[in-house]
């Protein structure tokens, strides 16, 4: 039976929040954190258990301005942006913006039943559906971006060949973004418990979500726009800090590259082969019988010298660490955790035990901070002593063979950070702890240097320390299609730095989709060829000449745009902008941008539209509004329409937004492998004004926290007659490079009188290039550009 809050009887002005008390023991508690963020919680019983989230980042920070009017029917609060308003005869709550203009409102609102099983309640909240409301978000599911009539469900789970539509897969995070009459809103449902939400799929004009334990504990973001909205979803649950720059380059994996001779092999073709790689991956068969900080010694009897000569390469290396530690009294890990306790237990007592790649294993439970400390121990010898560069943290479901559920049973215990709770409550953080502890670990003996983890699971928050693949897809063209939207999808729900394993985990691609894949890849953050050992060969050049010049190509161009794909990283630290965006989130005004999914935004100023079928020769692209120059041609093209764009294989449609400055680097095979002398600014002439950022420091290290950085500021200001770039600067970084070479696309005079920082100059640094025109110009003094017809 489902209970209700009844009528209001008080409200509390508390410190943080407001609390209302109903007549039937309901409390709701109402925090500002900002005034675009508003946190409810509901107790049924008349208290509220420990209040602690996994989810929120310690440096959250709001400063809002609330006022309360105590109505006789209705509770008001006000913020500069926002309404809330608490019906006192049901606790309902209606948001609206400062003109009443109804934003969110509940339906039935919060409800409860009492859970028999295992105590506590089953909580509840249903919301109505306005009219013409669209739902986004919802970390990584499989289905269509678009969210309006579905229902999702929240449990991590190992899906090794995964469907389109499949649902759940290994991620957990309860946030989406919502639209209706051009304005956006947020919810985020901070409960780790399994939940469902249900976005007018079982009634048209409700939606709902629920969770099977735990609180009703949701934060409400107000928009109006979309991009907020995820921004302000970010800054709450966090952002990471910046990689190292080699963590944005080209990685090459397979299961498993060894012996040791075979791993050398993969890192000596890349450079013969000329295919620009920074990273090597180890999958589990580096290990001594899967027993994680093992290593066999005879595919691997050096490992320390084997680091090394990939390091004098170019190569970094980063190897995988699985939970599950095999049950062996020899095993120094094993015995250790064993002797402190650090492993799950049943609820009766025995410890969880569980089948893996080490046979039957234990498990330490991660969401004790004493486990984790030992954990992030743990890392010393693999990364401060043998030098291994980042980790890699997979069946982190946690995932088991040969069991129902594929996951631990329910009555598992957790410490949860002192809150004691099952399994139910710890699943799905369990995999974000894991990743927590292996962060730790990696920074701490990392000399000084970034650490660099990856992940499969998440919870929501996870982001602040690991990037993410999506787990074990296939080679096929629906899944490039899922792999487009996957990626979108994590990053407007906080999780920019992802990517798909490039080519199909499971099956082999032809080299039409390998090389399709690859153009995709190339403009989303986490970039790595991974493939299982079974279905053939998966490297740049197992798929002929024609495809690895292509391959080539683009990532050579990959390694073009680091300083836009690092600065667009950086925005996504410091203003927590999602580093992909849906056309829907870039222009929200435009409805035909709503219901697309395969093309997105990387940073401020590319287009991106990705080939997805074969024997594609063209594709439709939708140009959101505003003029767009075509990457490969300079074609200017006028946008708010549909247009046909050419896309022979060697091809895949990019475009760039007039007005923008895309500064790139020389090809390199490798980050750092020779000092960058000069910096391509790219500038696209066009809007009235516009600005576009660099950020750049050393790329590794730490002397960034200290001011050793600069951010960039281009302001360009084109007219009919003229054509201005001017640069402002913050920060202390003195970069390698000693000139700027200015390429100015679409410039439609000729000039007659060139200025820089506002001299005419010597026509000896001013050529044209393809018909464009090209000027150096001095990096340390350079302040402005100006061409006159
Ligand atoms: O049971 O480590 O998703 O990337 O290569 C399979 C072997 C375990 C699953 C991962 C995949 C990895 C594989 N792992």
């Amino acid at each position: 039976m489902d209970f209700v809050p009844s009528k209001f009887v008080k409200v509390v002005n508390q410190n943080n929040y407001y609390q209302v008390h109903s007549d039937n023991e309901v409390i709701l508690r109402v925090y500002f954190l900002s005034d675009d963020i508003v946190r409810i919680r509901y107790a049924t019983d008349g208290h509220f258990d420990e209040d602690f989230s996994y989810a929120i980042s310690s440096k959250f920070t709001g400063t809002p301005t609330v006022s309360m009017n105590d109505t006789p029917e209705i509770l008001i609060f006000k913020t500069s942006t926002l309404i809330v308003n608490i019906n006192k005869t049901d606790l309902k709550i209606i948001f609206t913006d400062l003109n009443g203009q109804i934003i969110c409102r509940d339906e039935k609102g919060f409800h409860w039943e009492e859970h028999q099983k295992y105590g506590g309640n089953i909580i509840k909240m249903s919301k109505v559906v306005q009219e013409g409301e669209h739902f986004y978000g919802m970390g990584d599911k499989t289905m269509h971006l678009n969210l309006r009539g579905r229902r999702v469900t929240n449990w991590a789970m190992d899906t090794y060949g995964f469907k389109k539509e499949e649902d759940p897969i290994y991620k957990a995070i309860p946030f989406y973004t919502a639209i209706h009459n051009q304005k956006a809103y947020g919810i985020f449902f901070d409960n780790t418990f399994k939940s469902y939400f249900d976005f007018g799929s079982e009634r048209r004009f409700v939606t709902s979500f629920w969770a099977e334990g735990g609180e009703m504990n949701y934060y409400f973001i107000n928009g109006p726009e979309l991009l907020d909205v995820t921004r302000r979803y970010t800054h709450l649950t966090g952002t990471p800090e910046l990689p190292p720059l080699w963590a944005l380059g080209y990685q090459q994996s397979k299961w498993s590259y060894y012996p040791e001779s075979k791993v050398m092999d993969i890192a000596q073709k890349m450079r013969e082969h000329k295919i620009p790689c920074d990273v090597i991956y180890l999958d589990i068969d580096y290990m001594d019988g899967f027993r994680c900080f093992t290593w066999d010694k005879e595919k691997f009897p050096d490992p320390k010298a084997m680091v090394a000569n990939l390091k004098a390469m170019g190569f970094k290396t980063v190897v995988i660490i699985d939970p599950g530690i095999k049950i062996d009294e020899e095993y120094p890990v094993f015995k250790e955790a064993l002797e402190n306790n650090y492993f799950c237990r049943r609820a009766d007592g025995p410890h969880m035990k569980g089948k893996v790649w080490p046979g039957e294993c234990y498990f330490p439970d991660f969401t004790n901070p004493k486990v984790r400390k030992w954990w992030s121990g743990l890392f010393e010898d693999l990364i401060g002593n043998i030098g291994i560069n980042g980790v890699w943290n997979d069946m982190n479901e946690p995932a088991l063979f040969e069991i129902d559920g594929k996951t631990f049973p329910d009555d598992v215990r957790h410490d949860y950070d002192g809150n004691p709770c099952s399994h139910r409550k710890a699943h799905n953080v369990y995999g974000t702890q894991m990743a927590r502890a292996t962060y730790k670990g990696v920074k701490k003996y990392n000399h000084g240097q970034r650490p660099m983890v990856i992940t499969r699971s998440a919870y929501a928050g996870a982001q602040r320390y690991a990037s993410a693949w999506t787990g074990d897809n296939i080679a096929s063209w629906e899944h490039l299609w899922i792999a487009t939207m996957q990626c979108q999808r994590l990053a407007i729900s906080g999780f920019s730095f992802v990517g798909t394993d490039v080519g199909g985990f499971i099956d082999h691609p032809t080299p039409e989709l390998y090389t399709r894949w690859v153009q995709l890849a190339t403009f989303q953050p986490f970039f790595r060829t991974h493939s299982s050992g079974d279905h053939g060969e998966q490297e740049p050049w197992s798929f002929g000449e024609d495809a690895l010049q292509i391959v080539r190509k683009y990532i050579e161009l990959r390694y073009q745009l680091l300083p836009y794909i690092y600065t667009t990283f950086y925005q996504y630290v410091s203003e927590y902008t999602p580093m992909l965006k849906p056309i829907s989130v870039y222009d929200q005004t435009d409805s035909d941008t709503l219901y697309r999914v395969d093309e997105f935004l990387l940073g401020d100023h590319l287009l991106v539209c990705p080939v997805l079928e074969p024997n594609a020769k063209s594709r439709y692209v939708y140009l959101p509004k505003g003029n767009w120059y075509q990457f490969w041609t300079g074609q200017k093209m006028e946008g708010g329409k549909e247009v046909l764009a050419e896309a022979p294989l060697d091809q895949m449609p990019v475009y760039v937004r007039e007005g923008a400055v895309i500064p790139m680097f020389p090809k390199m095979q490798y980050v750092g492998e020779h000092l960058v002398d000069q910096m391509t600014l790219n500038t696209y002439f066009g809007a009235s004004s516009m600005n576009s950022y660099l950020y750049e420091d050393a790329g590794d290290g730490y002397e960034y926290e200290k001011g050793i950085y600069n951010l960039k500021r281009f302001k360009t200001q084109s007219s009919e007659t003229s054509f201005r770039l001017s640069l402002k600067r913050s920060g202390h970084y003195e970069p390698t490079y000693s000139t700027y070479k200015i390429v100015i696309h679409g410039l439609p005079f000729a000039p007659s009188s060139i200025l820089v920082n506002e001299k005419e100059v010597i026509t000896a640094n001013v050529y044209s290039e393809n018909h464009k025109l090209v000027i150096v110009v001095e990096r340390s003094t350079f302040i402005s550009l100006e061409i006159f017809k």
